[in-house]
């Protein structure tokens, strides 16, 4: 044989490709032969994909996400051949080019340069902000109630428009954890016939700042310090804090994220919010000032702050994994798109309140949110990278019928959305990827650039033209977007000054603390504490309890008692302003769908109660998770039940409920605690195992609702858990127990067991 070791490896590639270049039956001369392709492999050469007509809407899949007949296809790897980006045949993907089996590697390998060439490069900028996030398919179906006030046709009755929503954090990294204290980005992509329209809102109805040229300036303040990159994802430090006691006007904003909303339990569970104010414009060009609201249908919930600093170190893919779970299992989160209206004045105000600063809420007792369509997401992304990492927002992608309004923020984001997406797409041809095409026709003049994809036919990119029969043509007013509503604007100078009426910024924020429940107060004087108490600066403390002694003084005092400091006298008058009910969480009953209850069984629990149980649970449309002292399963032959969780992995956060079918094992320390004499703790046998008392613990402690049966009463009373108390049920089975639950979890937590009650 070939003494050269190249020429023996060049060798061994032509004996490979024979006759008509499919590998050979017997492999590789000097490897095994293959194994013969299983009957689910494919074994004949696949036709390749009928090309994608360019501009079509974005790929399908099937509801869960899984290719199923067809579509299988579109599973990248499923082809019979590995080939390279030309399409050339590979017989190795595994083995470098070298001059020996021990040798050096050779610059002429070819495929080794082309794979890790792409692989260097599979990583895009992340967003600068809201970098952390997670998108699902879905669709709109309109009511047809706003087609008074606006002729947009999606919004015309019946009309049914698909939809690509992506939820975010703000300030923490792609690969930061979930649950984190900030605001959620709410952004939803209207596929509608007349083109796409973006609704780039927040889960908080106001923003930080009332201009966008500051936006840099907050955005800088957020993000962790420059020289040490510390804290992720944090607001808990000097320069945040530093910058919002110093910019006051971003005090409405600060309140809102430091109460429940800044820890939300779910995706699902949060409302959504334009935040600015819009200009609607009707058939007859009447034009209507509204503000866009989405109300989940499973109302607004929230986290507790233990429970959510727990999760993120648990599992920080727990909002990303909760709306992809719940898709999943059919269980598809719900939103009612509203509106409130307000006439389109010259002042552009509405009961004394000006509807262009966004750090302004109208009341909804004021101005009713009333309900235009429903959303529904049914569908997870198949590719997170191709669709959720490359989905575009632009709040300047609108359709005819929907206008903006001079509010000075939004101005700033019709300019900033498409740059961003020059440094983080890579050029301006980012509508032709999937996920950002429009499912409506597209015929512009725009040409050539980075990653453009589509191959123009013509020769006449421009107007007026002859050459390609004038084409194409503008339509009528009627059809078209961007028919500016001939709004006057007042005879001025040019300025750089806000508005007098941008100047007051305490009276909205202290409507927004008068309206919560003590509870919800409770959380947010804890927030402020610990938010202040992680800052460094005494002068930065000293100067937020300023602001909050101009919000309130109850406020202001229980941050100041938190944080060992004197409370300072407000500097400006309380504003006399009437609550807002409409803007506190708690008080009212919501479905369960989609609740996780975990179902904790000892040894000698009672299986088949909790087999009735989880049917119960699944009936209910909500999950359970049976949680045993080991994995496998408990019982055996026919009514053997899987174990989910097991005590090691399972903790409570996971849960919003949680039952115990009798007595959970008996067990030791498994910390690797040892005594004073240095014996393990694990040797002590425990009354109830320690792991399940800490579930117990942190579950009662987070309000969550508790049931026992059949002797399960044992471990709560090991753990300290006081059977009489509010959202604890002993009850005679299951079925009974987990009842009671459900009437519980109704209302989210047990609110009851917080320390001042509401
Ligand atoms: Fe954004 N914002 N923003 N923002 N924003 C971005 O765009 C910006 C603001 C919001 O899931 C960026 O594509 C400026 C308000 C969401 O892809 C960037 C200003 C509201 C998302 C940008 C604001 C938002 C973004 C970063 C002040 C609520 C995530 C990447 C004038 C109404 C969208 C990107 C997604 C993303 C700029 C203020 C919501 C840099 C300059 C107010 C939900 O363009």
């Amino acid at each position: 044989s070939e003494a050269n070791p190249v020429k023996r490896a060049a060798k061994k590639i032509t004996e490979s490709l024979q006759g008509d270049g499919s590998a050979p039956a017997d492999g590789i001369p000097g490897r095994p032969a293959p194994e013969p392709p299983s009957a689910a492999e494919p074994t004949e050469p696949r036709e390749p994909l009928p090309a994608k007509p360019d501009q079509s809407g974005p790929d399908t899949v099937s509801p869960t996400g899984q290719p199923t007949g067809a579509d299988q296809a579109r599973v990248a790897q499923s082809g019979s051949y590995l080939t390279n980006a030309q399409g050339t045949r590979l017989y190795d993907t595994d083995h470098s080019l070298k001059a020996g089996p021990r040798g050096p590697v050779l610059l002429q390998d070819h495929h080794l340069r082309e794979k890790v060439m792409h692989f260097d490069h599979e990583r895009i900028p992340e967003r600068v902000v809201h970098a952390r996030g997670a998108g699902a398919h879905g669709v709109f179906q309109s009511y047809g109630t706003a087609a008074s006030v606006t002729k947009a046709g999606f919004l015309a009755p019946d009309v049914e428009t698909p939809v690509f929503v992506r939820f975010s954090t703000v300030v923490g990294s792609r690969g930061s954890a979930d649950t984190v204290r900030d605001t959620r980005g709410f952004a939803t992509k209207f596929y509608t016939s007349e083109g796409v329209f973006d609704l780039v809102g927040n889960n908080i109805p106001v923003f930080f700042i009332q201009d966008a040229i500051k936006f840099p300036d907050v955005v800088h303040a957020a993000k962790p310090h420059p020289d040490r990159e510390i804290p992720q994802a944090q607001s808990a430090h000097d320069t945040f804090w530093d910058f919002v006691s110093l910019h006051t006007e971003a005090t409405h904003h600060t309140i809102f994220f430091m109460g429940d909303r800044g820890i939300p339990r779910s995706y699902r569970m949060m409302e959504g919010f334009g935040v600015h104010t819009f200009r609607l414009v009707n058939a007859e060009g009447g034009t209507t000032l509204v503000k866009f609201h989405w109300k989940p249908k499973l109302g607004v919930h929230s986290l507790v702050w233990d429970e959510a600093q727990t999760i993120n170190g648990v599992d920080p893919d727990f909002h990303r994994r909760d709306l992809a779970d719940a898709i999943e299992a059919g269980a598809y989160p719900q939103w009612e798109l509203g509106i409130q209206t307000f006439p389109d004045t010259p002042e552009q105000t509405f009961e004394g309140i000006d509807l262009l600063d966004p750090t302004n809420i109208v009341p909804e007792e004021l101005a009713p949110v009333q309900p235009i369509g429903l959303m529904t997401l049914n569908r997870n992304p198949s590719n997170f990278f191709a669709e959720t990492e490359q989905v575009a927002f632009h709040v300047g992608h609108l359709v005819p019928g929907i206008d903006i309004t001079d509010d000075p923020l939004l101005a700033g984001r019709l300019f900033s959305y498409l740059d961003t997406q020059i440094t983080r797409l890579g050029g301006p041809n980012f509508p032709q990827l999937p996920i950002n095409r429009p499912q409506a026709p597209v015929n512009d003049m725009l040409r050539d650039g980075m990653h453009q994809t589509a191959v123009h036919r013509g020769v006449a990119p421009y107007r007026p033209n002859s050459l390609d029969g004038g084409c194409p043509f503008t339509a009528g007013a009627d059809t078209s977007a961007f028919i500016e509503a001939p709004v006057r604007i007042p005879e001025a100078s040019k300025v750089r000054e806000a508005p007098e009426s941008f100047a007051d910024h305490f009276s909205q924020p202290r409507r927004f603390w008068l309206s919560m429940s003590p509870v919800e107060r409770e959380h947010i004087i804890g927030a402020y504490t610990f938010e202040l108490g992680k800052c460094y600066e005494q002068a930065i403390r000293e100067r937020t309890l300023q602001v909050l002694a101009n919000i309130d003084p109850e406020l202001c005092a229980g941050v100041a008692e938190g944080l060992g400091l004197p409370a300072p006298e407000p500097t400006v008058p309380l504003a006399d302003v009437a609550p807002s009910p409409a803007l506190s969480q708690i008080g009212g009953t919501w479905p369960v769908d989609g609740r996780v209850i975990g179902i904790v069984v000892g040894p000698d629990g009672d299986l088949d109660g909790v087999h009735a149980v989880r049917e119960a649970v699944l009936e209910a449309g909500m999950v359970p998770l049976v949680v045993a002292p080991t994995g496998g399963s408990l019982g055996s032959g026919g009514s053997a039940l899987t174990v989910q969780r097991s005590y090691v992995t399972a903790r409570s956060i996971e849960f919003d409920a949680v039952l115990l079918a009798g007595a959970p094992a008996v067990g030791s320390d498994t910390t690797g605690a040892r005594d004073g004499k240095g014996a393990p703790l694990g040797a002590q046998r425990t009354a109830a195992d320690p792991r399940i008392g800490l579930l117990l613990t942190e579950a009662f402690r987070h309000g969550k609702a508790i049931g026992a049966w059949a002797g399960g009463e044992a471990a709560l009373e090991a753990a300290g858990v006081p059977t009489d108390a509010p959202g604890v049920v002993v009850a005679d089975s299951g079925s009974a127990a987990l009842e009671q639950l459900r009437e519980l979890l109704g209302s989210h937590r047990v609110w009851e067991r917080f320390t001042t009650g509401s």
